[in-house]
């Protein structure tokens, strides 16, 4: 999978994670917490950005100036694709768990909403990626349905019910909406982040959808198809520093030996 990796630079951490951070970085440096996504067109619509709670996060050391927050297993990815300063080599500085991320206010390139928070998603999986996810409501169901369950259960979540509910900008047209991940959530009765079946089916509906039909409703490359436009919003954001290539290899397949 090819990936493109977000730079999402910490601007104030939640109490919690200030503790634990406290003198593992340098005070000139920046923290990014780092997203993976398939949908660099989409960054324009981001609101939040999804941890989960009990996955182990580390801080990486990839230059001088610059640490990431993201999982072990995607930063023994990254030291083999030139991203860190020494090639097959990570540096550790600090650990999280992702509930003390919560509450971290970020800074989400391109988008609408150019400071967002750290939310929990208990969804988010170990194995793929970075184990952060950057979520863009208005074209991807999973994020529509869980920041619609964040703001709706807010103190259980122990969140700010306003960190969820940054307003969800139309950034793709389609022939059926201009927030198809609200249109399909509703249409498949999806009431709940957990109703993983009909979630999964609207996802791959959103992202067939989204790429052969949709075109750009804002941006630099506005009127433009989403096919189109998609590799040069990454460029862009490539070029500005603000995101780099991350590519994994496909998951093993599990021999019924062990
Ligand atoms: C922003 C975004 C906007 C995404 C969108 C999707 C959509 P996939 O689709 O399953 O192959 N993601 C990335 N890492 C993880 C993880 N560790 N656990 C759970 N979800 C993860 O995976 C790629 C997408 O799943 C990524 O692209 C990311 O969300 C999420 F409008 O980033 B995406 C129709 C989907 N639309």
């Amino acid at each position: 999978q090819e990936y493109t990796a977000l730079k999402l630079k910490v601007l104030e951490w939640a109490p919690k994670a200030a503790e634990v951070i406290k003198g593992k970085v340098p005070e000139d440096a920046s923290v990014f917490l780092v997203p993976a996504t398939l949908r660099p067109e989409t960054m324009y619509g981001q609101v939040c950005c999804f941890v989960g709670p009990t996955l182990a996060y580390g801080v990486f050391k990839a230059s001088e100036k610059e640490y990431y927050v993201i999982t072990e297993r995607a930063a023994k990815n990254m030291a083999y694709q030139g991203i860190f300063e020494k090639e097959g080599v990570i540096e550790k500085v600090a650990d999280f768990q992702g509930s003390d991320l919560i509450g971290t206010e970020v800074h989400a390139p391109l988008s609408f909403h150019p400071k967002v928070r750290v939310l929990p998603m208990e969804s988010v999986l170990a194995t793929k990626g970075t184990g952060v996810v950057t979520s863009v409501p208005s074209d991807s169901p999973d994020d529509f349905a869980m920041v619609t369950d964040l703001a709706k259960k807010a103190d259980f979540y122990g969140i700010k019910k306003e960190w969820a509910e940054l307003e969800i900008i139309p950034i793709i047209q389609t022939p059926t909406s201009d927030l198809l991940a609200p249109y399909l959530v509703k249409k498949l009765k999806i009431s709940s982040p957990k109703d993983a079946k009909q979630l999964l089916e609207a996802k791959e509906l959103a992202y067939k959808e989204g790429f052969y039909a949709g075109v750009m409703k804002v941006g630099d490359f506005k009127g433009e198809k989403v096919e189109i436009a998609k590799p040069k919003v990454r460029e862009q954001l490539i070029k500005a520093g603000e995101a780099f290539a991350y590519s994994e290899p496909e998951n093993k397949v599990v021999s019924r030996s062990g």
